[in-house]
């Protein structure tokens, strides 16, 4: 009943009006299921390929049907009959199909459209929620040791590592659980027209007792926030690609207040119940080796001020995740800001990782950052996917599945999650539908889950959650 019987495509758009894919696979039975890529802004440059139709005058060359047209020909053929219950050896045909190492030749967009439309029919042909397809899958990832012995085997990077520089939550990825949110406030960067250069200024409910009351608190902060922005009169309720408020500030660190601010504003306390996150991204505002940062004042701070400066804010905030805190190839640079703050930060690696299990391998090898973000597309198959994510987790850090800030109806990250026990999400804020896709898909899965699905909350932190208590006093 699995096996495929037709795969076709098609051009959607995006939350950002930029078309994407959207793939439909049938199985025999007739069962249908179909899946929709998202897509970045602030891409890492070691990223797979999106293919889009450039040159050409159609949507500024921003149209996908050269991938579109890749799914219907190419790969619809080479798929034809294949199990869409068998993952691996899906993505494995895709990718050798493909034939270079960033998927530039067909498309990361087309081969993730399809990977992704086959786990969807799969469950469909099963008869089964994704979800349990999805925990099927994942039940199916070998251990991470093992894929790099194959890896070697296969003549490739035969790095083994049994370094563990820092230790994560060990119920996580071991059955159903309902992540954390990690919501975007406040964006700035390339996803909103203010001045801000850092990117995201999210808050974590760390002290939510379940998912639903951490979407409650969310929705309290976000509301309290846009009121304080309002009276500031400098592009207050404005909004980014995310949904978060782009306002113009008088600098990166009066967001954080805004953010500290609005937490108070709704009752909450600032650090115990509500924690802040920060997705610096900054790559790109590094250029020749330079931080150049031009809200306020403007700056040029080298990789170790940059870190003082993160680190000043550590002490100051209740601030518990920094992403992206230095470039993508900045590894001296990030290895300053692990051996500063790994002990009270989870330090996500975005488009220092993209989501690759090579380049997260050389980040555990040399004690580099102790969280890594999940992107489906930058690596662009669901299989390689959840290697990553197997790698992450055998290595004691924290996973963070998110979406892109051009994303899609399509809910298959908030299934994803769950199935996993990944722990985390991130979607952005917690307006606009393409976002709330997600989050309303989790309260359908918490809500049918019941007792089958743990809710750890801020307890997944584990010894980096300090109280409200202790930031004030280091701050002082
Ligand atoms: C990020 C993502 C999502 P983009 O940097 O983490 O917020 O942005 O999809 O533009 O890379
Ligand atoms: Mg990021």
């Amino acid at each position: 009943m699995t096996r495929i019987e037709q795969i076709h495509a098609r051009e959607v758009f995006d939350s950002r009006g930029r078309p994407t894919v959207e793939v439909e696979i049938r199985c025999a039975g007739g069962r249908t299921a179909r899946a929709i890529v998202p897509s970045g802004a602030s891409t890492g440059e070691h990223e797979s390929v999106e293919l889009r139709d450039e040159g050409e005058a159609r949507l500024d060359g921003s149209g996908v049907t050269r991938a579109v047209s890749h799914v219907r020909g190419e790969i619809a053929q080479a798929l034809q009959g294949a199990d869409a219950a068998d993952q691996q050896q899906i993505d494995r045909v895709l990718c050798e199909l493909d034939g270079t190492p960033n998927k530039s030749r067909l498309g990361a967009n087309a081969i993730l459209g399809v990977s992704l439309a086959a786990a969807c029919a799969a469950a469909e042909a099963k008869n089964i929620r994704l979800i349990d397809h999805l925990r099927d899958l994942w039940r199916q990832v070998p251990s991470s040791t093992a894929t790099a012995a194959a890896d070697s085997a296969a003549g490739q990077s035969p790095t083994v590592s049994h370094v563990t520089p820092h230790e994560s939550f060990s119920p996580l990825g071991t059955g159903f659980s309902l992540p954390l949110p990690m919501v975007n406030m406040i964006s700035g960067g390339l996803h909103a027209g203010g001045n801000l250069d850092f990117q995201d200024f999210l808050i974590l409910p760390v002290g939510a007792s379940s998912y639903r009351q951490a979407l409650d608190w969310i929705i309290t902060v976000y509301r309290r926030l846009g009121t304080l922005l309002e009276q500031t009169r400098r592009g207050g309720r404005l909004v980014g690609d995310e949904g978060g408020y782009g306002p113009i500030l008088e600098s990166n660190g009066a967001a954080v207040e805004f953010v500290v601010a609005a937490i108070e504003a709704a009752g909450l306390a600032p650090g115990d119940d509500v924690a802040i996150g920060l997705d610096v991204a900054s790559s790109h505002f590094y250029r020749d080796g330079k931080y150049v940062l031009s809200a306020g004042a403007g700056t040029e701070l080298t990789s170790e001020e940059l870190v003082g400066l993160l680190e000043s804010w550590v002490d100051r905030w209740p601030v518990i995740s920094i992403e992206d805190g230095l470039a993508e190839n900045d590894w001296d640079g990030w290895k300053l800001l692990t051996e500063r703050l790994s002990d009270r930060v989870q330090l996500i690696g975005d488009d220092l990782f993209v989501t690759s299990r090579h380049r997260l391998q050389r980040g555990i090898d040399s004690g580099t950052a102790n969280s890594v973000l999940i992107k489906l597309n930058q690596i662009g198959s669901l299989w390689e996917t959840l290697e990553t994510l197997r790698l992450a987790l055998d290595n004691g850090y924290w996973p963070v599945v998110s979406a892109r800030s051009g994303e899609t109806e399509d809910s298959f990250i908030a299934d994803l999650v769950v199935a996993t026990g990944a722990g985390q999400i991130k979607v952005g804020s917690i307006t606009r539908s393409e976002r709330l896709a997600k989050y309303n898909q989790l309260l359908r899965l918490d809500e049918q889950l019941g007792d089958d699905a743990a809710w750890y909350g801020g307890s997944l932190f584990g010894r980096i959650r300090r109280s409200a208590s202790t930031w004030k006093e280091a701050g002082e």
